[in-house]
């Protein structure tokens, strides 16, 4: 039983490595699934307590879907109570990575929250952690603000990018939050 328990663990090492080993390189789709796959499987985790069982670890960020479909603002109010926000992006691979973590529990990767928004005023898009906005991956002609649209998700139309919606609306959420504590990894 050590001997399965340490050889998965040797498996996700693998497949983080593999996935994530070269920082500017975006992982491909089959990796980003492989490596969701293997987080979610091993639940709680054997040796890595930064993140709380059932949430998913990239980085130094914890990550986890829920299916319940809610508004914008009571999914905002869901992710708090665990001490998390809706989930904010900032590069490709966590882009790549959210969506794998969607598609692992939802294959037909229906409409979700991010945790984007523009409502105090138009154009100026604020991500509900605080972080800054400075990654976007916008379907075609959005945002285009149709009847003061200001919430954003992604998964939307055929491109399955972003989309401006009425926060009104309801979609399953993803959470994130940092890490509970950093370690330094170790690059050989
Ligand atoms: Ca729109």
């Amino acid at each position: 039983m050590v001997r399965v328990t340490q050889m998965s663990l040797l498996f996700v090492l693998f497949l983080a490595s593999s996935a994530f080993g070269e920082a500017d390189k975006p992982g491909s789709e089959a990796e980003f699934n492989a490596f969701i796959k293997e987080q979610i499987k091993v639940v709680p985790k054997p040796t890595d307590s930064r993140c709380p069982a059932g949430w998913v670890r990239h980085e130094q960020r914890c990550f986890i879907y829920f299916p319940q479909a809610l508004d914008w603002a009571s999914a905002e109010a869901q992710c708090l109570t665990r001490g998390a926000n809706l989930v904010s992006i900032h590069n490709e691979n966590e882009y790549q990575l959210v969506k794998a973590l969607i598609r692992a529990y939802d294959p037909k990767e229906d409409p979700t929250w991010l945790g984007l928004n523009s409502c105090e005023k138009r154009d100026s898009w604020f991500w509900s952690d605080g972080t800054k906005a400075n990654y976007a991956k916008w379907n075609k002609d959005e945002p285009n603000y149709v009847n003061g649209e200001c919430c954003v998700h992604l998964n939307y139309g055929g491109q399955k990018d972003w989309n401006d919606i009425p926060c009104s609306n309801v979609y399953p959420f993803v959470c994130s939050k940092e890490t509970a504590f950093k370690l330094t990894e170790k690059h050989s």
